[in-house]
């Protein structure tokens, strides 16, 4: 019995700051359903999918923080995309920015989950790897404050049985640290869901702003080959309040190579054909875990100092 996923990468176009949660919702469902005609098993959808990318903008009163975050999922505004979704008998993931009520105490993270073609939420996954910085720099073009509104994953990664495969997920900055697919590797991924917004424009380094696109393949295209599995990066693109950001949604497969890739800027598709089973093309061959591995020998791997 094959196990072919058609796995559509969903990439939006900008989100506005003043878009409705209603108004993304209805692209969303809209990629879904040309998706669903086309075949597709899985659509995954980017990072903060529900609205504008906020931790561009400093901001300091909660409430003003709060409104961009969900405290339930399902709620009332996704609400019509799982419910669409299940009559489609379509799985699909999507990030969000999730406040968590845990011991009493409110977290706020970078969320993405899977849902499976029952509607289930079958996998939450919080971003491990936080980029950016905590206060206003405003020397920067605009700001990166993903440390600021968000505490890392206290939970790390995962990887979940669905669809007949395992997948795992990761979110925008994790897809550069190999560690990511090493880790869902090890623990049986044979497929990631990664979501980005990435900026053209790197503050910090701008003298590899031309890199982007390219330092973007490279991390999915290394990540999928060296833990034999299928990658699916998506992005959210297209100049957003004036921010510039990468597009370039791609479908890896397990040998590195690239079998699908956005052709624009804006509310885009890229489906292909992912046959969970080429994962043992390189797992059972160059990167055969069991045999060749030392992890004896990297220590330093999850060492502090
Ligand atoms: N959303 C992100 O995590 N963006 C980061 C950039 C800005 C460093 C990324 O790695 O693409």
């Amino acid at each position: 019995m094959t196990r072919i996923l058609r796995t559509a990468a969903a990439q939006l176009g900008p989100i506005a700051r003043d878009e409705p949660r209603a108004g993304v919702v209805a692209r969303m469902i809209a990629l879904l359903e040309s998706a669903a005609a086309q075949g597709a098993d899985l659509v995954v959808f980017p990072e903060l999918a529900l609205t504008t990318f906020f931790p561009r903008w400093f901001m300091e009163d909660a409430a003003e923080i709060d409104a961009f975050f969900e405290t339930e999922m399902p709620n009332a505004a996704t609400m019509p995309l799982f419910q669409r979704a299940k009559e489609l008998g379509v799985a699909f993931s999507f990030g969000y920015a999730e406040i968590a009520l845990e011991g009493g105490t409110r977290h706020h993270y970078n969320t993405a989950i899977i849902v499976d073609k029952a509607g289930q939420i079958v996998n939450r996954y919080r971003k491990v790897h936080l980029p950016g910085h905590p206060e206003h720099e405003p020397w920067r073009a605009f700001q990166h404050l993903e440390k600021r509104y968000f505490e890392p994953s206290p939970e790390g990664f995962s990887a979940v049985e669905t669809l007949g495969g395992v997948l795992a997920q990761a979110i925008c900055n994790d897809r550069r640290w190999p560690e990511t697919y090493r880790e869902c590797a090890l623990r049986g991924a044979e497929m990631m869901l990664i979501g980005y917004n990435t900026p053209r424009h790197y503050p910090p380094a701008p003298e590899h702003d031309h890199l982007q696109d390219f330092h973007n393949h490279l991390s999915l295209q290394a990540g999928a080959y060296a833990n034999g599995m299928w990658v699916i990066g998506v992005a959210k693109a297209g100049v957003e309040e004036g921010c510039d950001l990468i597009g370039g949604s791609a479908i890896v497969a397990p040998t590195g190579e690239i079998v699908a890739v956005a052709q624009t800027l804006g509310d885009e598709l890229v489906i292909a054909d992912c046959d969970l089973d080429r994962c043992a093309e390189i797992r059972s061959n160059i990167f055969d875990f069991a045999k060749h591995r030392r992890p004896e020998v990297y220590t330093r791997l999850t060492a502090r100092d």
